[in-house]
């Protein structure tokens, strides 16, 4: 069955991989689907024949057969579920892997997304120089607990799976404020995630189309 997902035509980060598709490539790439691109512009997601995808007129979707499906998290565990690679074999292991994907995109990402807006889209508010220091705090928060969590061994639970694919691509997010090297064994996850062959690939593939 051939797999479509959809990207920016032009991503506004000019290639740096921080748009979401590219979780999604690096699941395809660790499970070595092959899958096809469908590049979209701003405009274009609004309109009927994306909405028809995706509720929300964003990127990245999934198509799949007859299956559509849109959010990164049903998207890398749908791909999770039927392809060796990305979850353990046997069912509690799974299920924890389940849970850090969760934790990545309900509990760490949230605080992430208000951060980064606070410092790039809200930075000319009369109320931004007191804002920030408040959210870039409930961000070190989480990620001081996270740190406490990961400790020492190389990914969250065992060996590497859907949960760190999602949680190193969120943390991504943070690269560029220097809050990740607050919390060097954090940086240094998210330096192992960037290392894999399958991320290198879904890198790849992204700038290719977006470098300025
Ligand atoms: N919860 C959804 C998911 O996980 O799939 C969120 C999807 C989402 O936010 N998509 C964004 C989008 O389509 C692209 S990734 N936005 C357009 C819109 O809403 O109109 C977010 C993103 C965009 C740009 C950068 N960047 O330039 O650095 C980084 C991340």
């Amino acid at each position: 069955m051939s797999i479509t997902i959809t990207a920016f035509e032009k991503s506004p980060d000019g290639g740096k991989g921080l748009a979401r598709d590219t979780r999604v490539r690096w699941a395809l790439e660790e499970t070595g689907l092959p899958y096809d691109v469908r590049l979209v512009s701003f405009a274009a997601m609004k309109q009927p024949e994306h909405l028809a995808r995706h509720p929300f007129g964003q990127i990245p979707t999934y198509e799949e057969g007859d299956l559509v499906l849109f959010e990164t998290g049903a998207i890398v565990l749908r791909i999770a579920e039927r392809h060796p690679g990305l979850l353990p074999a046997d069912a509690d292991g799974r299920a924890r892997a389940i849970a850090w994907m969760f934790a990545a995109v309900n509990t760490v990402e949230p605080p992430i997304l208000e951060f980064v807006t606070a410092r790039l889209f809200e930075a000319d508010k009369p109320w931004a120089a007191a804002r920030l220091p408040l959210v870039a705090d409930r961000v070190r928060g989480r990620l001081k607990q996270l740190s406490a969590r990961l400790g020492k061994p190389d990914w969250l639970d065992d060996a590497f799976s859907a949960g760190d694919l999602m949680m190193v691509s969120v943390l991504l997010r943070l690269r560029s404020s220097g809050l990740l090297d607050e919390f060097p064994n954090l940086a240094a996850y998210v330096e192992r995630g960037e290392a894999r062959p399958a991320y290198k690939r879904a890198f790849a593939a992204q700038l290719a189309i977006n470098a300025p």
